[in-house]
């Protein structure tokens, strides 16, 4: 496959309700897109940085600036999509910029072979089950409307974003109001070491697990935490490659493990950290970004993989846009297709696209071949 370069597209993408964490409020994505343009045929990638960098080191700008200055002209002379995690290794970090470029040649590639990414990447199953993200509400009634509506949807299983003053009182009115429906409570490493007696007091609602607690860099605390509270710790921000999954499975600082492809930088990176999960005998999920339907996609084929035995933040289109700019991916019985067209099986409608672009940047490769 030869390369000609690569298009760098921003998207502004209104959120239908803003989205509360413990690190912000969000109200809309201001989305950086990648098309590859190749001999063989146009990929897409998204890159799933925030506008600040809030969540990971990574933000919007940054990664369009590394994409632009080291990592687009390293790919000079890079045939194959498993290429590329080999020449972006000398530039440190950047994992979801890097991972948005490896997807959109990915993308290239198979569309050219006619194969799909599920495919490629070893799916089980043609439809994968929707947890959804829930994010801090003003209050818990407030928030008891919102889960029952997601429950009425038919989402299978409940995540609550949760922060000091925000965490045992909302659980507990879930629990209370829906019974035995699959909940999680994720924190954004909201908490510190000495908050391990109020974590435990989460005990009592049977959670599938808590996500995050503490600073991504205190793999330790974790593993400390998970000798005073029962529910199973979930890693998320401090899992960035397979190799720091194997360390905080060894320390015993996560029993499950939240694979989400940008922070881990790419999609082939993911999967070898579910092989090695999958091995392991370590449960993983689907993360998810708040994605449009470019990174949704590879994200349904990605849940499809046989280790993802948890139902992961992989939600309908209408979740988070009205207006997505692939056709919007519907739920059925709490579960989506996973998509099995030639590549990520989906592609931008173009008015759609145009409509919401704030800037196009073209960047040609100067190709060694
Ligand atoms: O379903 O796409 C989704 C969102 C799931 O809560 C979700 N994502 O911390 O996991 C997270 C959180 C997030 C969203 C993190 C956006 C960073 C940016």
């Amino acid at each position: 496959m030869k390369v000609e370069g690569f298009e760098l597209r921003r998207v502004a993408m209104p959120l239908v309700t803003p989205f509360r964490t413990s690190f912000g409020t969000q109200t809309a994505r201001d989305i950086l897109l990648v098309k590859a343009v190749t001999d063989a045929a146009d990929g897409w990638g998204e890159c799933v940085a925030g506008a600040d960098p809030l969540y990971s080191p990574e933000y919007v700008d940054g990664a369009a600036d590394v994409m632009r200055r080291f990592l687009i002209p390293a790919l000079a002379g890079v045939g194959d999509a498993d290429e590329v995690a080999g020449a972006l290794h000398p530039f440190k970090g950047h994992r979801m910029a890097k991972a948005a470029l490896e997807a959109a040649l990915l993308d290239a590639e198979l569309r050219g072979l006619a194969r799909s990414l599920a495919n490629e990447l070893g799916s089980v199953a043609d439809r994968v089950p929707c947890g959804v993200s829930v994010g801090i509400m003003d209050s818990i009634p407030q928030l008891l409307d919102a889960v029952g509506g997601y429950l009425d949807e038919g989402y299978v299983r409940i995540k609550l974003k949760i922060e000091p003053g925000w965490d045992v009182a909302p659980v507990r009115a879930v629990r209370e109001r829906f019974g035995d429906v699959w909940l999680q409570v994720d924190a954004n490493t909201a908490y510190t070491r000495d908050d391990a007696g109020h974590l435990a007091q989460l005990d009592e609602f049977d959670l599938l697990l808590i996500e995050q607690p503490l600073d991504e860099e205190d793999v330790l605390g974790h593993a400390d935490l998970a000798r005073v509270v029962k529910t199973p710790i979930c890693l998320d921000e401090s899992i960035t490659s397979t190799e720091t999954a194997v360390a905080a499975v060894r320390l015993g600082a996560t029993r499950i493990i939240n694979i989400k492809p940008g922070r881990v930088g790419g999609y082939l990176e993911a999967r070898r950290m579910h092989d090695y999960c999958l091995g392991a005998g370590v449960p993983v999920w689907c993360g998810g970004m708040v994605e449009s339907g470019i990174g949704r996609a590879a994200n349904i084929a990605l849940a499809s993989l046989p280790g993802f035995t948890l139902p992961g933040d992989v939600s309908a289109s209408g979740r988070f846009y009205e207006v997505d700019i692939t056709p919007p991916f519907v739920m059925r019985d709490g579960h989506l297709d996973v998509p099995t067209g030639p590549g990520i099986g989906v592609e931008p409608i173009p008015e759609i696209l145009d409509e919401l672009t704030t800037s196009v940047e073209w960047i040609p490769l100067r190709s060694a071949r």
